[in-house]
C-alpha cells in the first residue's frame, strides 16, 4: 500500500481531473459528463501509480496498456493522458471538433496513448485479451487493463472474451469495472439487471474483487492483490456514482450523456474547489 502521502496526491489529481471533464465537455457540448466523474479514481490509479508507461517513450513496447471498453467515457481517459505528459491540456479545447484526435469516443492513436479505438460495448475486453496473448507469446510482463461498465456487461461479446481469459488463464489481464447503476436511460434494475457479476465472473475462471471505486486506499489495493494473482485473469468490480464529486449530479441517471450548463458548470467548479483530501 503505497503511503497517506500518495494516496493524497491520486485523490488531489483526481479533483483537478474532474474539473477538466466537465470544462472540457462544457466547451464541446456534447458528451458524457456522469461516467468519467465516477470513474475518476480508478483511471488516475492506474496512470498515475500502477501502470508501467512512458508519456516520452510513447511506443515503448514494454508499456502496459489500457484498453478503455466503455468508450463514451472517453474525456476521463484524455484527462489523464494530458496530465501525464502525453499532449498538451490546450487540445480539451477542441474534443469532439471534426478532424481532432480527441474524439468522442477513443480514436486508436497510440503517440498520444491511446491504444485503441473503442466504443462499441463488449469489444473492448477481447482486444485487451488479444494484446495479453501476445505479450505471453513474446514472453513480455507487459500487463494489459481494460476498462468496463455495468450496461456494457449487457453485452453478449464481453461474455465471449469473458470466457476465453478464463479458459487460457490470462493473468496478464486486469478489468476494472465501473459498477454504478446507471445505463443510457436509467437504473438498471429498470432495464436489465446484470447482478450477480462476481459469481458470473468466478464461474467464467476469474478471481474477482469487489471494492468502492471512489476510494482511492481501496483502488489501489485491490490493483496490487490483482497483480500477485497467478493463473487467472482479474476482475475488480468498483462500486461507484455516477458523477461522484458534484453533486447535482450525483447517481442521476439524467446526466449519464449530458453536458454541463453554464450555471451547473459554475455550480460543480465551486463545490470541487471545496474538497481537499482528508
Ligand atoms: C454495442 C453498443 N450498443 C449500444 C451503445 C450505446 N450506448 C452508449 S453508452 C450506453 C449505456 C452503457 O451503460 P454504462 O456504460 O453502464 O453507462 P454509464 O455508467 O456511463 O451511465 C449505451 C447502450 C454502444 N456504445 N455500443
Amino acid at each position: 500500500m503505497p503511503s497517506s502521502e500518495k494516496i493524497k496526491e491520486l485523490q488531489e489529481i483526481s479533483r483537478q481531473l474532474r474539473m477538466d471533464v466537465l470544462q472540457m465537455l462544457h466547451k464541446a457540448k456534447s458528451g458524457h459528463t456522469g461516467g468519467p466523474l465516477g470513474m475518476m479514481e480508478m483511471m488516475v490509479a492506474l496512470y498515475f501509480y500502477k501502470m508501467h508507461h512512458d508519456p516520452k517513450n510513447p511506443l515503448w513496447e514494454d508499456r502496459d496498456r489500457f484498453i478503455l471498453a466503455n468508450g463514451h467515457t472517453a474525456p476521463a481517459l484524455y484527462a489523464c493522458l494530458a496530465h501525464a505528459g502525453y499532449f498538451p491540456k490546450s487540445e480539451f479545447q477542441n474534443l469532439r471538433q471534426l478532424g481532432s484526435p480527441l474524439q468522442g469516443h477513443p480514436k486508436r492513436k497510440p503517440e498520444w496513448g491511446i491504444e485503441m479505438s473503442t466504443g462499441s460495448l463488449g469489444q473492448g475486453l477481447s482486444i485487451a485479451n488479444g494484446l495479453a496473448l501476445a505479450a505471453r507469446l513474446d514472453k513480455r510482463s507487459t500487463r494489459i487493463y481494460s476498462m468496463h461498465s455495468d450496461g456494457e456487461a449487457q453485452e453478449g461479446m464481453l461474455w465471449e472474451g469473458a470466457m476465453s481469459a478464463g479458459f487460457r488463464k490470462l493473468d496478464n489481464r486486469c478489468c476494472l469495472l465501473d459498477f454504478n447503476n446507471v445505463q443510457i436511460d436509467g437504473f438498471n434494475k429498470d432495464i436489465k439487471d446484470v447482478s450477480p457479476l462476481d459469481e458470473k465472473f468466478r464461474a467464467f475462471g476469474w478471481q474477482v474483487f469487489t471494492i468502492d471505486g471512489n476510494n482511492m486506499e481501496e483502488v489501489v489495493s485491490a490493483l496490487d492483490e490483482a497483480e500477485k494473482v497467478k493463473g487467472k485473469p482479474t476482475m475488480i468490480i468498483a462500486k461507484t456514482l455516477i458523477g461522484k464529486g458534484v453533486s447535482i449530479f450525483e447517481n442521476k441517471p439524467a446526466y449519464h450523456g449530458v453536458t454541463p450548463s453554464d450555471a451547473e458548470l459554475e455550480l460543480a467548479l465551486e463545490e470541487l474547489n471545496r474538497i481537499t483530501p482528508s
